[in-house]
Order: structure tokens, then sequence, then C-alpha cells
């Protein structure tokens, strides 16, 4: 038998819910009512269940055993969640009930569904485009409220607005154009007709969708920070103050702290959450040439944590000052970005030089504005400023975004250089066949496969 594989269109039964102890679970089907039926303790009543209804009822073994005591929810394509005819089950909960109805609907005739499988039987039905398809996948995925919130928007449409409207720019110039070059080839090209030749019409709105497209290319990254999170790396002398400032950020007695230099031997993390950013935040061995072997091992590791993190802090102890040893460590080249703390800001450290925060872990001085300041660095270029805006969540919606922003400043650039449309109208088509894709009207089924074999069983 061959492989089941996406769109072969038969019904499908899958367990929608955790295998764990729990009071209930879903077990759902699509593509026949009539297996559902079959499989039920009352099938006449399922046959006959409108759309949107729910039919009381057991469901049974091949056997005609009772296996379990359900609710049939039933819905009448198209107006379900895959736009098919579709049955779920709530039975009970736990690993054991849930297995065993969907044995049973398996033995009925139901193949078992491939993941994503419903969903994406809903994108064929036209139920959703690909970028709402994507957004189901992220929501299950969501680590903190923000993510969520995020993913609801594109889950309601909001990329999918955002690209058809960019797109809806293009087409009005390419359209314009393709309907020039048609003319001219019938026609023969006039003077006045030549003329025009060398301007894109509509170059505003190409203008106006490179600038959005733009836009979207650089909200990956803000989107991607909301959803994997940053490394900060908590970094200066021995006493500087690093622990203690690690402490007041995590809110909880973490890391040791002492009066004596060279405490922190060893790195140590937690998770925190500035403004729906998380934050992996690490507090490092105080960097100097240490004498003893294990603070010589802690500082190393400490200058890998700091090699690895995106955000670095630097504290310098404001009550010393900073040295020649600070200036260099800052002065170094590093691919994280270093915000300067200026620490124990309570015990008459004085007023920081510019550009350095002041802070104290004793009072709480500062640490607001330097929670600020990691998130805004952290979203610098990613226009943070904009978060109305629709972002785009995925490797392959950016490598589509990139490609229709390369092609439309491709035609910009032709049509500066002022070379003819007949090179310039390939481009805007190209642009707009990429929108496309990200919304999945133009799609490829190996896409598809790729795309839904990441989603989990039963959604
Ligand atoms: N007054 C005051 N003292 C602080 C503050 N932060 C840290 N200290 C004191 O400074 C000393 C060193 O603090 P730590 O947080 O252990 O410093 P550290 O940078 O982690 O030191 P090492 O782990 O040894 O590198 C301790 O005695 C702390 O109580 C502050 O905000 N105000
Ligand atoms: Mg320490």
């Amino acid at each position: 038998m061959d492989r089941p594989s996406y769109g072969d269109g038969a019904p499908v039964a899958a367990i929608a819910t955790a295998l764990s102890e729990s009071a209930l679970s879903v077990v759902r089907t699509s593509g026949s009512v009539e297996l559902a039926a079959r499989a039920f303790s009352r099938p006449e009543r399922v046959r006959a269940a409108a759309g949107n209804s729910i039919v009381h009822g057991w469901v049974l073994g091949s056997d005609g055993a009772r296996v379990d005591e359900v609710l049939a929810s039933v819905f009448r394509a198209p107006r379900s969640y895959t736009g098919e005819d579709s049955v779920d089950f709530s039975c009970h909960g736990g690993v054991a009930a849930a297995r065993a109805v969907l044995a049973a609907l398996v033995a009925a005739g139901f193949r078992e569904a491939l993941p994503g499988e419903f969903t994406f039987r809903a994108f064929l039905n036209g139920k959703l485009d690909l970028t709402r398809a994507e957004s189901v996948m992220e929501l299950v995925g969501a680590k903190t409220d923000e993510a969520r919130r995020r993913a609801i928007g594109r889950l309601s449409g909001d990329l999918q607005s955002e690209i058809s409207s960019v797109k809806d720019l293009l087409l009005l110039s390419l359209a314009a154009a393709e309907l020039y070059l048609d003319y001219s080839e019938d026609d023969g090209v006039g003077a006045e007709a030549e003329e025009a030749a060398g301007r894109l019409p509509d170059r505003a709105s190409v203008q106006e969708a490179a600038a959005r497209l733009d836009a979207l290319a650089s909200s990956y990254r803000m989107e991607r920070l909301f959803r994997d999170g940053a490394t900060v790396a908590v970094a200066g002398k021995p006493n500087a103050g690093k622990s203690s400032l690690f402490n007041r950020l995590v809110r909880e007695e973490r890391s040791i702290v002492d009066a004596t230099p060279g405490t922190t031997r060893d790195w140590i993390e937690a998770w925190i959450a500035v403004e729906g950013v998380p934050l992996r935040l690490v507090d490092t061995a105080g960097l100097r040439e240490a004498d003893h072997p294990i603070e010589r091992m802690g500082v190393e590791r400490s200058l890998a944590v700091l090699g690895e993190a995106d955000l670095v802090l630097y504290l310098v102890d404001g009550t010393a000052g900073s040295d020649a040893e600070d200036e260099a460590f800052l002065a170094e080249p590093r691919r994280a970005r270093v915000i300067r703390v200026w620490t124990k800001a309570d015990a008459g450290a004085g007023r920081p030089p510019e550009g350095w925060i002041a802070t104290s872990a004793r009072s709480g001085l500062g640490i607001a504005e330097l929670a600020s300041a990691m998130v805004a660095l952290l979203e610098e270029g990613g226009n943070a400023g904009d978060k109305a805006r629709a972002g785009i969540a995925s490797e392959r919606q950016k490598l589509l975004v990139d490609a229709a922003a390369a092609a439309v400043a491709e035609a910009l650039r032709l049509d500066a250089a002022h070379y003819p449309l007949d090179l310039i109208a390939p481009e805007l088509r190209a642009a707009v066949d990429a929108l496309g894709e990200i919304t999945g009207e133009v799609s490829t089924e190996d896409m598809l496969e790729t795309m839904f074999g990441r989603f989990c069983v039963g959604k």
C-alpha cells in the first residue's frame, strides 16, 4: 500500500489532546460522518445530526463492545475546522480511553492523521491561508503571553492583510506596465509611448511597497526575539556587584553575594521576562587575572558566555570608579551590544560619567531604567515602535519577504536607470509571486508537506 500522503482525502482520525491523566480527551475525525456513525452506539442519530450539534452515546469496538462514553460533536461541510464533514469525540481523559476510542475509529475505517493534516485540509479548502496556518502552530508553542498575543494577531489575519495590501500596490503598477507592453506589441510604439516607456507606472506605489517590505523584513528580528528570547550576560571585575544585580533582576537570592572579591566562580543563569521579552540572564565570575586555578577556570567559562551573549551588562563599582582594565574591556570589539552600569548608587557612588546607567541593587534605583534599556537595545532596528503592525514569524516567510524586497528594489533601480519596461515588469511579477507564496496562493506540494510535517498530530 502507498504511504498515505497529504491530500489523499481519506477520512482521518487522531487524538488531539495530550496523552496524560486528565478529565477529558478529544479524538477528532474529518472526512466522513458515516464512518463515525458506524463506531457509535446510536448511528442513526449521528447520521441525521445537523451541523454544530452534539450527540451523546458510546463508541463501540468492532466486536460491538462499549469502549467509552462520549459526546460526539458533528460538523457539516463547509462549516468545520477542515471544511469537511467532521465529528469530534470528547471521551474520558487519560491514556487508555483516548487510545481505545482512536483504535475503534480506525477499525471503522478511518486512517490515522498525519501531523498537521487537519490544518492542511483547512488550508486546501480555503478555510485559512498559510500565514494563519503557521500561526496555529506558533500558538500551540507560545512560551509567553506576548508570544501568544502576536500569534493571535496573525491567526486573525494581520499578516495576510498586510501582505495582500503590499501585493495590491505592486499589482497597480504591474497591471499598467503589462497593459502598456501588450499595447505596444500590437500597435508599434509611438513617440509619446516611447517616452512613457522610460517611466514605471505608479512608481510611488512601488516605492511604498518597498518601504513596507523592508518593515516586514525587519520585524522578523523582533518576532524571533519574542519567540526565542535573548541571552544577557552580567560582567565586570570582581566585587562590581554582578550577583547582587542579577538577584535583583530575577527577584530571588539565586546567586551568592559576598564582600570577598571572586565569590562567583561558575556562571549561573535564570530566565526572566522584561516587557514580554524572554531573557536568559547569566551571572558570571568577576574578570581578573586569577591565581587560583578554579577561579581561573571560572573566568574562562565566563568569557565563553560573553562570547555567545546577545547583550552584555558591564558593571563597574560606582564607589570605586572605572580603571584601565574596565576601559580595556570596553574598548574590545565584540558581537554583543554592551550596556554600561554604574553600581552601588545608594552607597555614595556619585554621579556616573556620561553613557552609564546608575543602579543600586540594594535600593532598586535605576533597575527599571536598566530593564527598559536592555529591551530597547535588543529591539533596535526591529521596528519596535510600531507594535501594532503585522510581523513575520517564520524563516519561510522571511526568505520570501526578502526575495520580494530584492525584486522590488531591482525594479526601482532599473527604472531609475531608464531601462525599458519589459525588463522591469518581470521583477515586479517575481515580487508578486513571492508574496503569493507567503499566503499560499502559490504553493508546491513539497513546501506544504515540509511545513505541515512540523505540526503536531491532531492539529
Ligand atoms: N551598598 C551597596 N552594596 C552593594 C550593592 N551591590 C553589591 N553590593 C555589595 O558589593 C559586594 C559585592 O557584591 P557581589 O554582588 O557579590 O559582587 P560580584 O560582582 O558578584 O562579585 P564577584 O562574584 O566576586 O565577582 C557585596 O558586599 C555586596 O553587598 C549595592 O547596590 N549597594
Ligand atoms: Mg558574583
